[in-house]
């Protein structure tokens, strides 16, 4: 069984004036959905990482100080568009029929915005959607073509698809602002804000490029790894000094005195900004590449210095998201609406900052299956409160309806952590989280792999062109260095596991089917894409 604790550093909670207090019980809250996009814990400083010493989030962190910060949020399949695909529908990858990205969701299906519509809210999405195909269940709509660009992003609207000029961050912040203040105030409302940043390559707004270039971050111990017994870790192509494009993700030049980047294969992120954001972007690059260049380094001087690059870009675009917050926050607090308001922020996985090595997500280990979850509701959610159930981004469409008060479908397969953080419970219905990978072969070359997570243990499985098994005591390894699986003295945990495992995959009606794997041919060609 497994303990969950709230635990409320307020042992006596502000008293409200029971007018008020009846006055928003009978109110249907509004929800602001704030999702980044590749946003790992460590990067907010409410968790209180090294990292976030160095490069505070201070409005994220508001949410911590007026609400909860979930300890231990995970996700069930961590890749973009199946975490959204999961977040709209309540239902894993296999019941809602988006397993990998660039799959078609099927927005005929059952999803939360399509419920809270059809119970009177008015509700948005602004920003990444990266489910193939158009919204469905939102008033408004305008998302991000595919991935989305950081710079003059292309925009997409039931009425056309227009280039904009501006970051995207700022720019999905103010279209989300001027939703807010054109809305009917008649209706509550649910809106989802779903940033860009910081995904893959990087590219800080340029009042920030600069933000971290004499900061020196800590890179894990992990940063050059041994892998034992870890062969899905060890064929993986996601290492930031063997995989990274030094010119795209790094923003390294060709050679000293010089602003063409070495290697960059998708050169349209530059292409399309401005004569004017270009000067000020290679000016801002020029003089920490030409002192790259005299500094000539190699090996793992060569390996750390790229580890620092990355996360300087990696954390000033976080910036801008953390600022963007704060603008929203600011906004519901001079008009009132925070009181009645839950305001969550999240990212759709978490994100490796150099632990093995990595940048990216995909597995199943704990930097990228943990996602951060931070969620504000004055009145409902204690202040200051620490949440330490496990809970998925499965449970985020259940929950939120629930603290609508409106009824959960049956088929959802989340559960509800309403009561939870709500302080009145202590412990979720559910002892072990399923998860299941399945984007391979595609880039970063992650097999695929399901297993369960209980609050001790892991285990997962690969298979595909491998069978592997891993199996890791979080309570002695939680870095999960030691792969026990043929461990002796743990056999008796393993076998409790596995069974755990199949009684978990019939409950959620995993079938055969789910376990099929690649042809021979599509691996054949993705490694030849992919060396
Ligand atoms: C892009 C990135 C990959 C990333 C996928 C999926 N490459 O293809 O590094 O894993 O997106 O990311 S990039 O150089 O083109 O940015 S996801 O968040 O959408 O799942
Ligand atoms: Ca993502």
């Amino acid at each position: 069984l497994y303990f969950v604790f709230l635990i409320s550093f307020f042992s006596c909670k502000e008293e409200k004036g029971s007018a008020a207090e009846e006055k928003s019980a009978s109110k249907k809250p509004n929800i602001v959905f704030i999702m980044a996009d590749d946003h790992a814990v460590k990067a907010i400083s409410a968790y209180g990482s090294e990292i976030g010493k160095l490069a505070p989030t201070p409005n994220i962190d508001r949410l911590a100080k007026n609400g909860a910060i979930f300890r231990q949020n995970y996700n069930t399949n961590s890749l973009c568009g199946p975490s959204r695909a999961v977040i709209l529908t309540g239902k894993h990858s296999h019941e809602n029929g988006f397993r990998m990205n660039g799959e078609q969701f099927d927005n005929s299906q059952q999803t939360m915005p399509k419920i809270f519509r059809n119970n009177g809210y008015q509700t948005a999405v602004i920003g990444k959607w990266h489910l193939s195909g158009k919204p469905t269940g939102f008033d408004y709509w305008k998302i991000l073509e595919d991935q989305g660009k950081y710079y003059n992003p292309d925009f997409i609207t039931e009425k056309d698809t227009a280039r904009v000029e501006g970051y995207a961050t700022d720019l999905i912040t103010d279209y989300s602002l001027d939703w807010l203040k054109q809305r009917d105030t008649s209706k509550p409302f649910f809106l989802m804000v779903q940033h860009k940043a910081p995904h893959r390559n990087w590219m800080p707004a340029l009042r920030h490029v600069n933000k971290y270039d004499s900061v020196q971050f800590p890179l894990p111990d992990s940063y050059f790894p041994d892998f034992e017994d870890q062969e899905a870790a060890e064929e993986q192509l996601m290492t930031i000094y063997e995989d990274m494009y030094e010119g795209h993700d790094l923003k390294i030049s060709k050679a000293k005195g010089t602003d063409e980047l070495a290697s960059n294969p998708w050169t349209d992120d530059i292409d399309r900004m401005t004569a004017e954001q270009r000067k000020q972007w290679n000016a801002a690059y020029r003089p920490e590449n030409d002192a790259f260049w005299e500094k000539d380094l190699h090996g793992e001087d060569l390996a750390r210095y790229k580890g620092q690059r990355y996360l300087r870009d990696y954390m000033a675009t976080i910036a801008s998201v953390d600022e963007g917050v704060g603008r929203i926050l600011d906004y519901l607090e001079s008009q009132g609406l925070d009181e009645n308001t839950l305001v969550v922020y999240t990212s759709d996985q978490g994100f490796y900052l150099g632990e093995n090595g990595w940048f990216d997500k995909r597995f199943m280990y704990e930097p990228s299956f943990r996602m951060p979850l931070l969620m504000q509701l004055p009145g409902k959610i204690p202040q200051q409160s620490e949440v330490n159930a496990m809970t998925q981004n499965l449970d985020f469409a259940p929950t939120f309806l629930d603290m609508a008060g409106i009824e959960i479908p049956e088929d959802m397969q989340g559960i509800s952590f309403k009561d939870v953080v709500f302080g009145q419970k202590e412990e979720l219905d559910r002892d072990a989280i399923y998860y299941h990978y399945y984007d391979w072969p595609a880039f970063h070359m992650v097999k695929r792999h399901y297993g369960i997570k209980t609050d001790r243990y892991k285990i997962m499985h690969f298979y595909d062109d491998n069978d592997a098994w891993e199996f890791y005591d979080l309570q002695e390894d939680p870095k999960e260095k030691n792969n026990l699986i043929d461990n002796p003295e743990y056999q008796e945990e393993i076998e409790m596991m596995k069974q755990k495992l199949d009684s978990v995959q019939q409950y959620y009606n995993v079938t055969e089917k789910e376990f099929e794997k690649a042809s021979e041919k599509s691996i054949e060609n993705a490694y030849r894409n992919f060396e």
